[in-house]
């Protein structure tokens, strides 16, 4: 099963939507296997943003995303990676599909709600950045009975 790590940025935190967050990554049938409240700081923001740091909008994402304590999560789920990308909707909420998390939800660019890893790689190492072994937990899901066939419960 692939992981892949959500953020609930701090204006999830602030608009109080990260229950709505949550939500919408439940009843998709993810499984929740760790998560916490936590201050993201400029070290830990400039490795996992490393991609972004030589841009325009670095700065100010650095600083809004220390501007209050965000909400991490690790999520499980068959070929999960992609299809949390759909649910969450493209970076610009301006241009995200109605349904999706941004799309719904938010409007301006720098303030799109959540972080959704973006490949089964950086699944794996996002969520092993940001969480230690022990925080992460390992169960079986009732449900996946009535979620998956059995060749994708494997
Ligand atoms: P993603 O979150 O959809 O993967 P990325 O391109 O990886 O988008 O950018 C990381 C984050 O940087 C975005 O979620 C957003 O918070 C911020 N960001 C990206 N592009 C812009 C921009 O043009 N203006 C302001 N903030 C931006
Ligand atoms: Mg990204």
């Amino acid at each position: 099963m692939e992981r892949t790590l959500i953020i609930a940025k701090p204006d999830a935190v602030q608009r109080g939507l990260v229950g709505e967050i949550i939500s919408r990554l439940e009843r998709k049938g993810l499984k929740l296997i760790g998560l916490k409240m936590s201050r993201l700081d400029e070290a830990m923001l400039k490795t996992h943003y490393a991609e972004h740091i030589e841009k325009s909008f670095y700065k100010g994402l650095e600083q809004f995303m220390q501007s209050s304590p965000v909400v991490l999560m690790a999520w499980e789920g068959f070929e999960c990676v992609d299809s949390v990308r759909t649910l969450v909707g493209v970076t610009n909420p301006r241009q995200a599909v109605a349904g999706s998390i941004r799309g719904d939800l938010a409007i301006g660019a720098g303030r799109n709600l959540i972080h959704a890893s973006d490949s089964k790689e950086s699944g794996i190492s996002e969520v092993d950045f940001f969480f230690d072994a022990k925080e992460l937990f390992d169960y079986e899901k009732s449900e996946y009975l009535n979620l998956y066939e059995d060749h994708e419960r494997q």
